[in-house]
């Protein structure tokens, strides 16, 4: 005996109302069989006498979340979503969409070509296609204006952001919320009601967007704002000018504009790199541990050092529900730490953001202490102290001493080697670290950097964590930096070098900010504090390559006291506290005297050049971090500088731009540079078999 096979639409008769059910896990994307199913459920309603209504329903979690993106980029197969929508309102029946979850998207777009619309309590409504470098090509863009007014519509659109059901019913984006968890039985007592007041087939298509005047004034005042903040991105002004034909256009003529919209966006560079993240930064998580073992219990954590970093990981700990004791080596840095815990609280608080009550109700699940005996009971500790071998490792032998068996424990090192301090402990098979980036309650990325020893549930359960806490977790393997700040240090210096042989701090930021970057590696540099990496560099001066090239410009402005923002200025000057910093004739004059001291003549880069350098040096380095296994796949580099550098997200991360530039050209690149300097611009190996097999980096991020 076979099974029926499954269908992605199940349709059932309930009285007069057709039910009609999208099962297509896991979120009912709108695939080819998802649409075949519409189309022909609608055609069965359509021609069936004893059928008055048809309920448009989702299975599982969502709604619908939307046209299947897996589909973006091949040969499209019929039917396209927007017939399928147009089928759904113009059938003859009256048509509900019950919606009790996420209805995103295409999804979102079947439910505005249905001719009522209720919502369930835990329903989200949005048209986010602009975070995919897309618009909503399936009338959303027609459609939306019509029941919510031109400048509400657009702004859903730009903003990329879901709103819940009481919003959507104020917006006038649904017609009704209902209590309840079911969509069908809510469904159906509103469809009854409907029948039951001959209520009629409602199409938004036909709906003429009154004022047109005053819908398109306020459309030239968005148009003007979106022009200013969307930063090189390619389908906001295509969206307001979709809004735009709605008001001004029939309602067939709109769609055509939108189509056409529509498949510029898809054809985009900018739709490629952004869909690319979308599915990267789901597919780090997927990693061998995670398969192989199941996560620890993790109901208490402990975070020793409360610094800037200790007290941003405490509040990403409170925040997720757990409890959290912070020890620190006295009394007077316990109320540092706390205070430093509560800054980030009212700072919310002044905001508006948080009552003074929410904050006392997670402060008692906070608790502060000189001893690490209170770290006993934690099931997983994150020690994040004074960045040095022999303090990390003292802390170490102390947790080794108290923690209960089977507590993780865990180090927020950035670039230390956690073999060496998982060595001082009897049990390096519990020793993981857990690199967060600042400030730690913000910031999405979470490198989990996994020693040799480490079990695989001590890994899956970081990643369970990482999950928890909200943060994208990217598996790194042990070596200086990992990988994010392994490949920092290589671009930085390709900055430098382009610093001394005749490029300023601010053509090149400017030309990184122009790229998509919200800063400069120099404005970076002032906002992080230059003392930092100066001490960093003494440090490591005895151990420093004498033949490799090293610019000093850094150090002559930190020996002037010139730490960036903190002291007013670095490689900037920020009078009076500024943030936005001005240019600075004394450093170019420190440069100078450098390249003169070095007999470097300068010469002129453009912004073209220096992108060149600065990405081939990211992506080079990348590939030999993907090539030593320390990053699993090149999408684990893509996410970690997507989540924690600022890479800008339109352009996928180093690795997609990459691939989308065509790594022949990379390594031409490279070839050539290296003819100045062949000890820094040395190829990949990796990069370099790739070129040689007509390979590309996006064909090594099948799962590990
Ligand atoms: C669009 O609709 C264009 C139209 O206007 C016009 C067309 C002509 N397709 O996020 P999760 C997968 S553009 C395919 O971990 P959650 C996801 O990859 C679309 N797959 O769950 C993951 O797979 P895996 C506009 C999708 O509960 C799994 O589902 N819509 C899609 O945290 C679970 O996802 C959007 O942009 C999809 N559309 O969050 C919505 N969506 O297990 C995008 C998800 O193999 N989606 N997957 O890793 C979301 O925002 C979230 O996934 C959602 C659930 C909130 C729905």
């Amino acid at each position: 005996m076979s099974a029926a096979p499954h269908s992605a639409v199940a349709t059932r008769r309930e009285g007069d109302v057709l039910v009609v059910s999208i099962d297509h896990p896991p979120v009912n994307a709108l695939g080819v069989d998802v649409r075949r199913g519409l189309l022909a459920a609608i055609g069965q309603a359509d021609a069936d006498a004893a059928v008055r209504a048809v309920l448009i329903v989702g299975r599982g979690k969502a709604f619908i979340a939307g046209a299947d993106i897996r589909e973006f980029g091949k040969p499209p197969m019929p039917p396209p979503l927007h017939e399928v929508c147009n089928r759904i309102e113009a059938s003859v029946k009256t048509v509900v969409a019950a919606i009790h979850g996420p209805a995103l998207g295409g999804g979102l777009e079947i439910a505005l070509a249905a001719h009522y619309r209720l919502a369930l309590p835990a329903a989200t409504l949005g048209l986010p296609e602009v975070n995919l470098g897309l618009l909503p090509g399936a009338g959303g863009t027609q459609r939306a204006p019509r029941l919510m007014g031109a400048k509400a519509a657009a702004r859903l659109m730009l903003d990329g952001k879901p709103l819940s059901a009481r919003a959507a019913l104020a917006a006038g984006l649904v017609d009704r919320v209902a209590e309840g968890e079911d969509p069908v039985a809510a469904g159906l007592a509103y469809a009854g009601e409907l029948l039951d007041s001959h209520a009629p087939a409602r199409r938004i298509s036909d709906i003429v967007i009154a004022d047109r005047a005053a819908a398109l004034a306020e459309l030239d005042a968005l148009q003007a704002e979106t022009a200013r903040k969307s930063r090189g991105l390619f389908s906001p002004l295509k969206i307001i000018e979709c809004v735009r034909a709605a008001v001004e256009l029939p309602f067939d003529q709109g769609l055509a504009t939108e189509r056409a919209r529509f498949l510029e966006c898809l054809d985009s560079p900018q739709r490629a790199g952004l869909v690319h993240a979308f599915f990267a930064e789901r597919e780090t998580a997927k990693i061998p541990e995670a398969r192989a073992a199941q996560p620890r219990a993790v109901d208490r954590i402990a975070v020793i050092g409360g610094g800037t970093m200790g007290a941003g990981i405490a509040v990403a700990a409170l925040d997720a529900g757990l409890p959290v004791t912070m020890i620190e080596r006295d009394a007077e840095s316990v109320a540092r730490g706390r205070a430093n815990v509560e800054k980030v609280y009212d700072g919310l608080i002044a905001k508006g953001r948080m009552t003074p009550e929410a904050k006392a109700a997670i402060l008692a699940r906070y608790a502060g202490s000189t001893s690490y005996e209170d770290a006993a009971g934690a099931d997983l500790v994150i020690e994040a102290v004074f960045e040095d071998m022999a303090v990390k490792q003292a802390v170490f032998r102390e947790l080794d001493r108290v923690c209960k068996q089977g507590a993780v424990l865990a180090t927020n090192t950035s670039y230390l080697d956690i073999d060496a301090i998982a060595a001082v402990t009897s049990r390096p098979q519990d020793v993981i670290g857990l690199h967060f980036f600042s400030p730690a309650n913000i910031m999405k990325l979470l490198e989990i950097v996994v020693p040799a020893r480490t079990g695989a549930d001590v890994v899956a359960t970081a990643f369970a964590l990482a999950r928890r806490l909200k943060k994208i977790p990217v598996r790194a393997g042990v070596c200086d930096g990992f990988i994010g700040n392994r490949i920092l240090a290589v671009y930085r210096q390709a900055a430098d070098y382009m610093m001394e042989d005749g490029a300023s701090p601010y053509e090149i930021d400017e030309a990184v900010r122009a790229f998509g970057y919200p800063m400069g590696p120099f404005q970076v540099a002032d906002l992080a504090g230059g003392d930092i990496g100066w001490a960093a560099r003494k440090r490591k001066a005895a151990t420093r390559d004498p033949d490799a090239r090293y610019v000093e410009i850094a150090d002559r402005i930190c020996e002037r006291g010139w730490f960036g923002q903190k002291t007013g200025r670095g490689y900037y000057l920020y009078p009076e506290g500024a943030r936005i910093g001005q240019p600075d004739p004394e450093v170019l004059a420190i440069v100078d005297a450098e390249r003169a001291r070095k007999g470097i003549a300068p010469r002129k880069f453009g912004a073209d050049e220096i992108m060149r350098r600065y990405m081939a040096a990211m992506i080079n380095e990348g590939a030999n971090v993907v090539d030593e296994g320390i990053a699993l796949r090149p999408l684990d580099v893509d996410v970690t500088f997507l989540a924690g550098y600022g890479f800008p997200r339109f352009r996928g991360g180093p690795m997609k731009y990459a691939d989308m530039v065509g790594l022949d050209r990379i390594l031409d690149d490279i070839r050539l540079f290296a003819k100045e300097d062949a000890r820094f611009w040395k190829p990949s190996p990796l990069l370099e078999r790739l070129v040689a097999q007509g390979r590309n980096f996006d064909n090594l991020n099948k799962a590990p």
